[in-house]
Protein backbone atom coordinates (compact mmCIF):
# COMPACT_ATOMS: atom_id res chain seq x y z
CA UNK A 1 0.00 0.00 0.00
CA UNK A 2 1.21 3.71 -0.66
CA UNK A 3 1.39 5.45 2.75
CA UNK A 4 1.76 9.69 2.79
CA UNK A 5 3.14 10.75 6.00
CA UNK A 6 2.64 14.39 6.16
CA UNK A 7 5.18 16.35 8.53
CA UNK A 8 8.60 14.84 8.44
CA UNK A 9 9.65 16.01 11.71
CA UNK A 10 11.60 14.40 14.52
CA UNK A 11 8.15 11.99 14.75
CA UNK A 12 6.64 11.93 11.04
CA UNK A 13 10.08 10.68 9.84
CA UNK A 14 11.15 8.28 11.49
CA UNK A 15 7.83 6.79 10.76
CA UNK A 16 8.23 6.94 7.23
CA UNK A 17 11.52 5.92 6.97
CA UNK A 18 10.55 2.50 9.32
CA UNK A 19 7.42 2.17 7.06
CA UNK A 20 9.31 1.87 4.03
CA UNK A 21 11.95 -0.53 5.62
CA UNK A 22 8.82 -2.87 6.25
CA UNK A 23 7.39 -2.77 3.02
CA UNK A 24 4.92 0.48 2.60
CA UNK A 25 5.83 2.78 -0.48
CA UNK A 26 6.31 6.01 1.59
CA UNK A 27 6.01 9.50 0.29
CA UNK A 28 6.54 12.27 2.74
CA UNK A 29 5.56 16.03 2.22
CA UNK A 30 6.45 18.79 4.51
CA UNK A 31 5.99 22.56 3.54
CA UNK A 32 9.52 23.33 4.04
CA UNK A 33 11.59 22.61 0.70
CA UNK A 34 14.97 22.41 1.77
CA UNK A 35 13.59 19.54 4.21
CA UNK A 36 11.84 18.00 1.03
CA UNK A 37 15.26 18.40 -0.79
CA UNK A 38 17.85 16.91 2.22
CA UNK A 39 15.30 13.84 2.67
CA UNK A 40 15.44 12.98 -0.71
CA UNK A 41 19.49 12.79 -1.25
CA UNK A 42 18.92 10.74 1.69
CA UNK A 43 20.00 12.78 4.74
CA UNK A 44 18.33 13.95 7.78
CA UNK A 45 18.08 17.43 8.75
CA UNK A 46 18.63 16.88 12.62
CA UNK A 47 20.17 14.40 15.14
CA UNK A 48 18.87 11.00 15.43
CA UNK A 49 20.85 7.42 16.20
CA UNK A 50 20.77 5.64 13.49
CA UNK A 51 17.96 7.24 11.64
CA UNK A 52 20.10 8.57 8.91
CA UNK A 53 21.22 5.00 7.47
CA UNK A 54 17.65 3.88 7.31
CA UNK A 55 16.47 6.82 5.57
CA UNK A 56 19.37 6.87 3.02
CA UNK A 57 18.78 3.00 2.43
CA UNK A 58 14.70 3.19 1.87
CA UNK A 59 15.62 7.05 -0.51
CA UNK A 60 18.31 5.05 -2.51
CA UNK A 61 15.90 1.48 -2.81
CA UNK A 62 13.27 4.08 -4.21
CA UNK A 63 10.94 3.36 -1.06
CA UNK A 64 11.16 6.18 0.40
CA UNK A 65 10.38 10.17 -1.33
CA UNK A 66 9.69 13.48 -0.25
CA UNK A 67 7.30 16.01 -1.47
CA UNK A 68 5.60 19.88 -1.45
CA UNK A 69 2.29 18.50 -2.39
CA UNK A 70 0.15 15.72 -1.13
CA UNK A 71 -0.72 12.68 -3.51
CA UNK A 72 -3.08 10.20 -3.54
CA UNK A 73 -2.45 7.15 -1.60
CA UNK A 74 -4.38 4.63 0.85
CA UNK A 75 -3.55 5.54 4.16
CA UNK A 76 -2.26 9.43 5.67
CA UNK A 77 -0.47 9.74 8.33
CA UNK A 78 -0.42 13.24 9.80
CA UNK A 79 2.42 14.37 11.90
CA UNK A 80 2.86 18.23 11.94
CA UNK A 81 3.10 20.40 14.94
CA UNK A 82 0.14 21.02 17.59
CA UNK A 83 1.96 23.98 18.85
CA UNK A 84 0.84 25.24 22.31
CA UNK A 85 0.21 29.28 22.38
CA UNK A 86 0.36 31.92 24.51
CA UNK A 87 -2.87 32.63 24.73
CA UNK A 88 -3.09 29.29 26.86
CA UNK A 89 -5.05 27.21 23.89
CA UNK A 90 -4.21 24.59 21.65
CA UNK A 91 -3.76 25.57 18.05
CA UNK A 92 -4.77 22.83 16.39
CA UNK A 93 -4.26 24.88 12.59
CA UNK A 94 -1.59 23.07 11.23
CA UNK A 95 -3.76 19.62 11.69
CA UNK A 96 -6.04 21.97 10.20
CA UNK A 97 -4.17 22.40 6.99
CA UNK A 98 -2.93 19.07 6.36
CA UNK A 99 -6.87 17.86 6.54
CA UNK A 100 -7.67 20.81 3.78
CA UNK A 101 -4.84 19.23 1.53
CA UNK A 102 -5.97 15.97 2.03
CA UNK A 103 -9.41 16.17 1.29
CA UNK A 104 -9.63 16.81 -2.73
CA UNK A 105 -7.44 13.80 -3.76
CA UNK A 106 -9.23 11.64 -1.86
CA UNK A 107 -10.85 8.34 -3.66
CA UNK A 108 -13.11 6.80 -0.77
CA UNK A 109 -11.48 4.24 1.49
CA UNK A 110 -8.51 6.02 2.88
CA UNK A 111 -7.45 5.49 6.34
CA UNK A 112 -6.33 8.82 7.94
CA UNK A 113 -4.44 9.01 11.06
CA UNK A 114 -3.24 11.50 13.59
CA UNK A 115 -0.14 10.95 15.47
CA UNK A 116 0.45 14.57 16.87
CA UNK A 117 -0.51 14.57 20.20
CA UNK A 118 -3.74 16.41 20.30
CA UNK A 119 -6.13 17.35 22.98
CA UNK A 120 -9.39 15.11 23.58
CA UNK A 121 -11.46 15.16 20.31
CA UNK A 122 -9.15 16.72 18.22
CA UNK A 123 -9.25 13.52 15.91
CA UNK A 124 -12.76 13.97 15.37
CA UNK A 125 -12.96 17.20 14.77
CA UNK A 126 -10.37 16.61 11.92
CA UNK A 127 -12.83 13.82 10.83
CA UNK A 128 -15.78 16.15 10.68
CA UNK A 129 -13.33 18.58 8.85
CA UNK A 130 -12.70 16.39 5.60
CA UNK A 131 -15.98 14.99 5.86
CA UNK A 132 -17.13 18.70 5.71
CA UNK A 133 -15.50 19.01 2.55
CA UNK A 134 -16.21 15.78 1.23
CA UNK A 135 -19.70 14.65 2.02
CA UNK A 136 -19.52 11.96 -0.75
CA UNK A 137 -16.99 9.97 1.58
CA UNK A 138 -19.72 9.61 4.21
CA UNK A 139 -20.92 6.47 3.82
CA UNK A 140 -20.63 4.00 6.78
CA UNK A 141 -17.89 1.91 7.46
CA UNK A 142 -16.87 -0.61 5.48
CA UNK A 143 -18.76 0.77 2.57
CA UNK A 144 -16.15 1.97 -0.37
CA UNK A 145 -17.16 5.69 -0.23
CA UNK A 146 -16.22 5.75 3.24
CA UNK A 147 -13.24 7.12 5.22
CA UNK A 148 -11.95 5.51 8.57
CA UNK A 149 -9.66 8.08 10.92
CA UNK A 150 -7.70 6.94 14.33
CA UNK A 151 -5.52 8.65 16.54
CA UNK A 152 -2.15 6.63 17.37
CA UNK A 153 0.15 8.71 19.27
CA UNK A 154 4.08 8.43 19.22
CA UNK A 155 6.23 7.71 22.21
CA UNK A 156 9.24 7.45 21.19
CA UNK A 157 12.49 9.23 23.48
CA UNK A 158 14.15 11.73 21.42
CA UNK A 159 17.66 9.96 20.96
CA UNK A 160 16.23 6.26 21.35
CA UNK A 161 13.57 6.91 18.85
CA UNK A 162 14.52 4.05 15.93
CA UNK A 163 14.51 1.10 18.73
CA UNK A 164 11.61 2.54 20.44
CA UNK A 165 9.24 2.94 17.91
CA UNK A 166 9.67 -0.89 16.92
CA UNK A 167 9.77 -2.13 20.47
CA UNK A 168 7.12 0.33 22.16
CA UNK A 169 3.64 -1.04 23.03
CA UNK A 170 1.32 1.74 21.34
CA UNK A 171 -1.87 2.71 21.80
CA UNK A 172 -4.39 2.98 17.97
CA UNK A 173 -7.75 4.92 18.50
CA UNK A 174 -10.17 4.30 16.66
CA UNK A 175 -12.44 7.09 15.77
CA UNK A 176 -14.91 3.54 14.80
CA UNK A 177 -14.23 0.14 15.61
CA UNK A 178 -13.41 -0.50 12.30
CA UNK A 179 -11.01 2.34 11.38
CA UNK A 180 -9.12 1.01 14.62
CA UNK A 181 -8.28 -2.18 13.05
CA UNK A 182 -7.17 -1.18 10.19
CA UNK A 183 -4.60 1.04 11.95
CA UNK A 184 -4.21 -1.73 13.50
CA UNK A 185 -2.91 -3.60 10.67
CA UNK A 186 -0.77 -0.87 9.37
CA UNK A 187 1.44 -0.58 12.55
CA UNK A 188 1.66 -4.44 12.93
CA UNK A 189 3.77 -3.73 9.64
CA UNK A 190 6.49 -2.89 11.69
CA UNK A 191 5.84 -2.26 15.48
CA UNK A 192 7.05 -5.35 17.81
CA UNK A 193 5.03 -4.01 20.89
CA UNK A 194 1.59 -5.21 21.54
CA UNK A 195 -0.83 -3.01 19.25
CA UNK A 196 -3.34 -1.60 21.97
CA UNK A 197 -6.98 -0.56 20.50
CA UNK A 198 -9.23 1.51 21.63
CA UNK A 199 -11.16 4.76 20.64
CA UNK A 200 -9.84 8.22 19.51
CA UNK A 201 -10.76 10.30 22.93
CA UNK A 202 -9.07 7.80 25.36
CA UNK A 203 -5.93 7.37 22.80
CA UNK A 204 -5.69 11.31 22.46
CA UNK A 205 -5.88 11.28 26.68
CA UNK A 206 -3.66 8.59 26.88
CA UNK A 207 -0.66 10.41 25.69
CA UNK A 208 -1.57 13.48 27.46
CA UNK A 209 -1.49 11.63 30.73
CA UNK A 210 1.86 9.12 30.30
CA UNK A 211 3.69 13.07 29.66
CA UNK A 212 1.93 14.41 32.43
CA UNK A 213 2.59 11.59 34.76
CA UNK A 214 6.15 12.01 34.29
CA UNK A 215 5.93 16.00 34.54
CA UNK A 216 4.33 15.66 37.91
CA UNK A 217 7.28 13.37 39.27
CA UNK A 218 9.72 15.38 38.34
CA UNK A 219 7.68 18.43 40.10
CA UNK A 220 7.90 15.97 43.50
CA UNK A 221 11.49 15.98 42.47
CA UNK A 222 11.84 19.22 42.17
CA UNK A 223 9.77 20.30 45.03
CA UNK A 224 12.19 18.10 47.33
CA UNK A 225 15.36 19.79 45.83
CA UNK A 226 13.97 22.91 47.14
CA UNK A 227 12.58 21.65 50.22
CA UNK A 228 16.17 19.68 51.21
CA UNK A 229 18.71 22.80 50.09
CA UNK A 230 16.30 25.11 52.78
CA UNK A 231 16.98 22.01 55.11
CA UNK A 232 20.26 21.36 54.36
CA UNK A 233 20.14 17.82 53.23
CA UNK A 234 21.57 16.08 49.99
CA UNK A 235 18.64 15.61 48.18
CA UNK A 236 20.19 13.31 46.13
CA UNK A 237 21.12 11.11 49.02
CA UNK A 238 17.59 11.05 50.65
CA UNK A 239 16.39 10.11 46.70
CA UNK A 240 18.45 6.87 47.02
CA UNK A 241 17.67 6.38 50.26
CA UNK A 242 14.15 6.51 49.79
CA UNK A 243 14.02 4.75 46.90
CA UNK A 244 15.23 1.56 48.79
CA UNK A 245 11.56 1.60 49.42
CA UNK A 246 9.91 -1.27 47.47
CA UNK A 247 6.94 0.91 46.00
CA UNK A 248 8.75 4.33 46.04
CA UNK A 249 10.85 5.59 42.92
CA UNK A 250 11.11 9.19 43.01
CA UNK A 251 12.88 10.27 39.82
CA UNK A 252 15.77 12.74 39.63
CA UNK A 253 15.32 16.52 40.56
CA UNK A 254 17.31 18.97 37.75
CA UNK A 255 17.10 22.80 36.36
CA UNK A 256 13.81 22.26 35.60
CA UNK A 257 11.82 20.40 32.61
CA UNK A 258 12.54 20.98 28.88
CA UNK A 259 12.00 19.41 25.62
CA UNK A 260 8.67 19.96 23.35
CA UNK A 261 6.83 17.44 25.05
CA UNK A 262 6.92 16.79 29.08
CA UNK A 263 6.63 20.63 29.75
CA UNK A 264 3.89 21.07 27.08
CA UNK A 265 1.63 18.33 26.83
CA UNK A 266 0.33 18.78 30.76
CA UNK A 267 -1.55 21.97 29.35
CA UNK A 268 -3.66 19.89 26.83
CA UNK A 269 -5.52 18.71 29.97
CA UNK A 270 -5.52 21.84 32.06
CA UNK A 271 -6.99 23.62 29.37
CA UNK A 272 -9.32 20.78 28.31
CA UNK A 273 -10.25 20.95 32.26
CA UNK A 274 -9.36 24.07 33.41
CA UNK A 275 -11.11 23.61 36.72
CA UNK A 276 -10.29 20.25 37.55
CA UNK A 277 -6.73 19.83 36.71
CA UNK A 278 -5.46 21.50 39.27
CA UNK A 279 -2.41 19.03 40.36
CA UNK A 280 -1.11 18.78 36.86
CA UNK A 281 -1.31 22.68 36.34
CA UNK A 282 0.57 22.91 39.75
CA UNK A 283 2.97 20.63 39.15
CA UNK A 284 3.44 22.35 35.60
CA UNK A 285 4.14 25.72 37.81
CA UNK A 286 6.78 23.98 40.03
CA UNK A 287 8.89 22.76 37.27
CA UNK A 288 8.64 26.05 35.47
CA UNK A 289 9.54 27.77 38.72
CA UNK A 290 12.72 25.68 39.24
CA UNK A 291 14.77 27.32 36.64
CA UNK A 292 14.72 30.93 38.83
CA UNK A 293 15.65 28.99 41.88
CA UNK A 294 19.05 28.11 40.28
CA UNK A 295 19.28 31.90 38.72
CA UNK A 296 18.64 33.20 42.30
CA UNK A 297 21.02 30.59 44.19
CA UNK A 298 24.14 31.26 41.37
CA UNK A 299 23.49 34.96 41.68
CA UNK A 300 24.06 34.43 45.66
CA UNK A 301 27.14 32.68 45.46
CA UNK A 302 28.71 35.00 42.91
CA UNK A 303 28.28 38.02 44.62
CA UNK A 304 31.36 36.76 46.65
CA UNK A 305 33.54 37.79 43.26
CA UNK A 306 33.79 41.39 41.92
CA UNK A 307 34.24 40.12 38.28
CA UNK A 308 32.74 36.22 38.69
CA UNK A 309 33.66 33.83 36.03
CA UNK A 310 30.74 31.60 35.36
CA UNK A 311 30.93 27.82 33.56
CA UNK A 312 27.93 26.39 32.82
CA UNK A 313 28.20 23.25 32.10
CA UNK A 314 25.49 22.19 29.29
CA UNK A 315 22.37 24.21 28.13
CA UNK A 316 20.81 21.14 25.94
CA UNK A 317 16.95 19.88 27.63
CA UNK A 318 18.56 16.90 28.85
CA UNK A 319 21.47 14.49 28.66
CA UNK A 320 23.60 13.04 25.13
CA UNK A 321 21.27 15.04 22.76
CA UNK A 322 21.73 18.33 20.78
CA UNK A 323 18.14 19.74 21.20
CA UNK A 324 17.95 22.81 22.79
CA UNK A 325 14.02 23.23 22.38
CA UNK A 326 12.78 24.40 25.48
CA UNK A 327 15.56 23.81 27.51
CA UNK A 328 15.84 25.35 31.25
CA UNK A 329 19.01 25.60 31.11
CA UNK A 330 19.17 27.83 27.84
CA UNK A 331 16.95 30.07 29.43
CA UNK A 332 19.00 29.98 33.09
CA UNK A 333 22.31 30.83 31.19
CA UNK A 334 20.34 33.55 29.65
CA UNK A 335 18.96 35.06 32.50
CA UNK A 336 21.94 34.63 34.48
CA UNK A 337 23.72 36.83 31.86
CA UNK A 338 21.31 39.68 32.06
CA UNK A 339 21.49 39.72 35.94
CA UNK A 340 25.25 40.20 36.31
CA UNK A 341 26.44 42.41 33.64
CA UNK A 342 29.78 42.34 35.63
CA UNK A 343 30.06 38.46 34.81
CA UNK A 344 31.60 36.57 32.44
CA UNK A 345 29.76 33.24 31.09
CA UNK A 346 31.60 30.36 29.83
CA UNK A 347 29.09 28.08 28.23
CA UNK A 348 30.52 24.21 27.82
CA UNK A 349 27.88 22.58 25.38
CA UNK A 350 29.39 19.75 23.26
CA UNK A 351 26.89 18.95 21.13
CA UNK A 352 26.73 22.36 19.32
CA UNK A 353 29.24 24.60 17.26
CA UNK A 354 27.48 27.55 17.66
CA UNK A 355 25.24 29.33 20.60
CA UNK A 356 21.83 30.17 19.98
CA UNK A 357 20.85 33.84 19.14
CA UNK A 358 19.59 34.73 22.15
CA UNK A 359 22.75 33.83 23.65
CA UNK A 360 25.61 34.38 21.38
CA UNK A 361 24.42 38.32 20.62
CA UNK A 362 25.21 38.47 24.87
CA UNK A 363 28.46 40.62 25.17
CA UNK A 364 28.97 38.28 28.71
CA UNK A 365 28.41 35.02 27.00
CA UNK A 366 30.59 32.95 24.95
CA UNK A 367 30.94 29.57 23.96
CA UNK A 368 34.01 27.36 25.76
CA UNK A 369 36.02 24.12 25.63
CA UNK A 370 35.77 21.97 29.05
CA UNK A 371 39.36 22.55 30.40
CA UNK A 372 39.68 25.70 29.52
CA UNK A 373 36.65 26.96 30.84
CA UNK A 374 37.05 24.86 34.21
CA UNK A 375 40.58 26.37 34.58
CA UNK A 376 39.24 29.74 34.20
CA UNK A 377 36.06 29.32 36.64
CA UNK A 378 35.20 30.93 39.90
CA UNK A 379 31.48 29.36 39.82
CA UNK A 380 31.01 25.95 38.32
CA UNK A 381 27.28 25.83 37.35
CA UNK A 382 25.72 22.00 36.35
CA UNK A 383 22.99 22.32 34.83
CA UNK A 384 22.78 18.72 32.06
CA UNK A 385 24.50 15.50 33.02
CA UNK A 386 26.16 14.94 29.33
CA UNK A 387 29.08 11.94 29.50
CA UNK A 388 31.76 14.60 28.80
CA UNK A 389 30.85 15.56 32.38
CA UNK A 390 30.98 12.59 34.50
CA UNK A 391 34.08 12.05 33.30
CA UNK A 392 35.20 15.13 35.26
CA UNK A 393 37.85 14.91 37.43
CA UNK A 394 36.89 16.50 41.35
CA UNK A 395 40.31 17.44 41.33
CA UNK A 396 39.82 19.87 38.62
CA UNK A 397 37.26 22.15 40.98
CA UNK A 398 38.92 22.26 43.96
CA UNK A 399 38.77 25.33 45.28
CA UNK A 400 34.95 26.84 43.12
CA UNK A 401 31.67 27.14 43.98
CA UNK A 402 29.98 24.28 42.33
CA UNK A 403 26.11 24.50 41.61
CA UNK A 404 25.56 21.04 40.93
CA UNK A 405 21.78 21.02 39.90
CA UNK A 406 21.98 17.38 37.85
CA UNK A 407 23.28 15.56 41.19
CA UNK A 408 26.45 14.72 38.93
CA UNK A 409 29.54 15.29 40.98
CA UNK A 410 27.99 12.66 44.00
N1 LIG B 1 13.88 15.19 33.66
C1 LIG B 1 14.17 15.48 34.97
N2 LIG B 1 14.21 14.45 35.89
C2 LIG B 1 13.96 13.16 35.53
C3 LIG B 1 13.66 12.86 34.17
C4 LIG B 1 13.61 13.90 33.26
O1 LIG B 1 14.40 16.63 35.37
O2 LIG B 1 14.04 12.28 36.39
C5 LIG B 1 13.81 16.29 32.68
C6 LIG B 1 14.82 16.16 31.54
O3 LIG B 1 16.07 16.67 31.91
C7 LIG B 1 14.16 16.98 30.47
C8 LIG B 1 12.66 16.72 30.70
O4 LIG B 1 12.57 16.24 32.02
O5 LIG B 1 14.41 18.37 30.63
C9 LIG B 1 12.04 15.73 29.75
O6 LIG B 1 12.93 14.66 29.47
P1 LIG B 1 12.44 13.13 29.35
O7 LIG B 1 13.62 12.31 29.04
O8 LIG B 1 11.66 12.75 30.53
O9 LIG B 1 11.38 13.11 28.16
P2 LIG B 1 11.36 13.64 26.63
O10 LIG B 1 10.70 14.97 26.62
O11 LIG B 1 12.66 13.49 25.95
O12 LIG B 1 10.34 12.52 25.99
C10 LIG B 1 9.06 12.33 26.58
C11 LIG B 1 8.85 10.81 26.82
N3 LIG B 1 7.66 10.60 27.64
C12 LIG B 1 7.68 9.84 28.77
O13 LIG B 1 8.69 9.32 29.19
C13 LIG B 1 6.38 9.69 29.50
C14 LIG B 1 8.71 10.11 25.48
O14 LIG B 1 8.41 8.72 25.69
C15 LIG B 1 7.61 10.77 24.65
O15 LIG B 1 7.47 10.15 23.38
C16 LIG B 1 8.00 12.21 24.42
O16 LIG B 1 8.07 12.86 25.70
C17 LIG B 1 6.95 12.86 23.55
O17 LIG B 1 7.22 13.04 22.35
O18 LIG B 1 5.83 13.09 24.03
Amino acid sequence: STVCVIGLGYIGLPSAAILAANGSRVIGVDVDAHRVAEINAGRVPFVEPDLESVVAGVVAQGRLSAQLDVPAADVFIVAVPTPFGHDRDVDPSFVRAAAAAIAPVLRGDELIILESTSPPGLTEEMAAFVLEQRPDLSGDGGMPNSLYFAHCPERVLPGRIMTEIVDNDRIIGGVTPLAGERARALYATFCKGSLLVTDARTSEMAKLAENSFRDVNIAFANELSVICDRLGIDVWELIELANRHPRVNILQPGPGVGGHCIAVDPWFIVSAAPDEARLIRLAREVNDQKPDFVVEKVVAEASAFRAPRIVALGIAFKADIEDLRESPSRAIVGRLAEKLPEARLLVVEPHIERLPSELESLANVELAELNEAIALADVVLILVDHQLFKQLDPKALTGKVVVDTKGLLR
